[in-house]
């Protein structure tokens, strides 16, 4: 028996059109008119558009930051994450110091193990690069199915690589077909601020945004991107922020650079007012931090424009009370991050195509087409066609509804986007085949997802 999705208008990265999807097991098998067989069972979608997955490459479940753990494991993460339309998540695996990437990597397994409503790949964040972590990558790529990794260019003696790892790193990347992930902000310019602003007693969250300005993403964007480019790499920009470094994105494409960049919902949407001298500033601690606010407008259009590749969430929650106040005393102590993976598709859908900054085929390609296509996911996942996963997302475009820490399924005590109200919903969700949300609601209570190895990068 399959299952008939009819009357709703399927969107890809480059169609939209009227028309039936018919699922078996965990695959589309046919698209069209007439293709139900009568054993099917028929589910009206009248009026919905029906959007293949979303593929969130950007999270970090069960993370350990100093003395402290991300509030969100895979259980409930990836549970916001498929309410929320999002069926596939690549989470950051990460080395700590001493430790072999098999060792951390099987670390993530274990943590992630049974726990997952979406299906999910990993990457894996290097903190401790030297020659035997190089000859791993090898092994990661053509044994683990991890074909990208992360490196630092910020914070200071903890994370941060130099010019010379960063050129060994795309060299062996470019060898085993794995894509370089780099947190581009120059760590030493913000190292020099934050001293100067503590030695000063200016410790409250507002001097965290004043320690990272734009200079110190775009030198970094601008000289990875040079690196990348002497060692005949590709490289891929997480989380960018500004449109100075954008611009710098732009160049590069247009001078034939192999350079993605991605950016996050945090910075279409909100802005640097929201730091301020008080504690409730610290919620919107994030690295690099909110900019101002005309530099959305750029972002937006570089989404339009297709200079930025992706959008994902960095969605790496800590509890407002226990976990933010970490740093009540200290702006640098307050551990950097914020939740959203529940919220990608609605925020995107509401701010972008509602009011039509981007159209519908940009909204997929950047929430799941190209984020399945830069990771090595493509066209398992990202897209609906024949023999792709059946991971389809019912989205009611009626619905509205207004984001509440209260009733979210991301397990932390506060989201960003508390009261914004939302045009545009997952009414159903399907993961490989499985209903997995009915009418907004998480419909199985147990998890269904599974690891996704993935190819190598070209
Ligand atoms: N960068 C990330 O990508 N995630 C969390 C913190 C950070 O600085
Ligand atoms: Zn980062
Ligand atoms: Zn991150």
């Amino acid at each position: 028996m399959g299952v008939i999705l009819r009357g709703g208008i399927i969107v890809t990265a480059v169609d939209y059109y009227k028309a039936d999807i018919r699922m078996e097991g965990e695959k589309v098998i046919a698209i069209g008119e007439g293709i139900a067989l009568p054993e099917d069972h028929i589910l009206d979608v009248e009026g919905c558009f029906l959007l293949p997955g979303g593929v969130d490459v950007h999270t970090h479940f069960d993370l350990p930051v100093g003395n402290t753990v991300t509030a969100d494991d895979f259980s409930s993460g990836t549970q916001g994450a498929i309410i929320g339309g999002t069926t596939t998540v690549v989470d950051y695996a990460t080395q700590f110091k001493g430790q072999t990437l098999k060792e951390a990597l099987m670390a993530w397994h274990a943590k992630a193990r049974g726990k997952n409503y979406t299906d999910y790949g990993f990457h894996m964040a290097i903190s401790d690069w030297n020659d035997d972590i190089a000859e791993e990558i090898c092994w990661l790529s053509k044994s683990a199915g991890v074909t990208s990794i992360k490196l630092y260019m910020a914070y200071k003696n903890v994370l941060q690589v130099n010019d010379d790892i960063l050129f060994k790193a795309f060299t062996k990347g470019k060898q085993h077909g794995v894509l370089v992930c780099v947190h581009c902000e120059n760590g030493d310019m913000i190292y020099n601020l934050v001293n100067q602003y503590r030695s000063q007693g200016n410790v409250t969250p507002y001097y965290h945004s004043l320690s990272r300005p734009i200079i110190a993403e775009e030198e970094a964007v601008t000289r990875v991107i040079a690196i990348a480019q002497a060692a005949q790499s590709q490289v891929y920009i997480v989380h960018l922020s500004s449109n100075l470094a954008l611009q710098v994105v732009m160049k590069a494409k247009a001078k034939g650079n192999k350079v993605y960049a991605e950016t996050c919902p945090q910075y279409l949407l909100l802005d640097e007012s929201y730091y301020n001298h008080s504690f409730e500033s610290t919620k919107y601690v994030i690295s690099p931090p909110l900019r101002q606010k005309e530099n959305q407008d750029f972002l937006w259009r570089g989404l339009s424009n297709r200079i930025l590749d992706v959008v994902a969430t960095d969605h790496c929650s800590f509890n407002f009370n226990g976990q933010k106040d970490a740093g009540l005393q200290d702006f640098s102590m307050i551990p950097n991050g914020i939740p959203g993976v529940e919220n990608r598709l609605s925020l995107l859908y509401t701010y972008g195509v509602v009011p039509g900054k981007i159209s519908m085929n940009t909204f997929v390609n950047v929430t799941a087409t190209q984020p399945a296509k830069i990771f090595g996911l493509f066209p398992r996942k990202g897209t609906i066609a024949p023999g792709s996963d059946a991971d389809i997302v019912v989205w009611d475009t009626n619905h509205t509804f207004v984001i509440r820490a209260e009733t979210q399924y991301q397990r932390v005590d506060y989201t960003p986007y508390e009261g914004l109200q939302q045009k545009g919903k997952a009414r159903h969700v399907f993961l490989r085949g499985r209903q997995v949300v009915h009418h907004g609601k998480l419909c199985d209570v147990n998890p269904h997802g599974i690891y996704l190895p993935r190819q190598g990068i070209r």
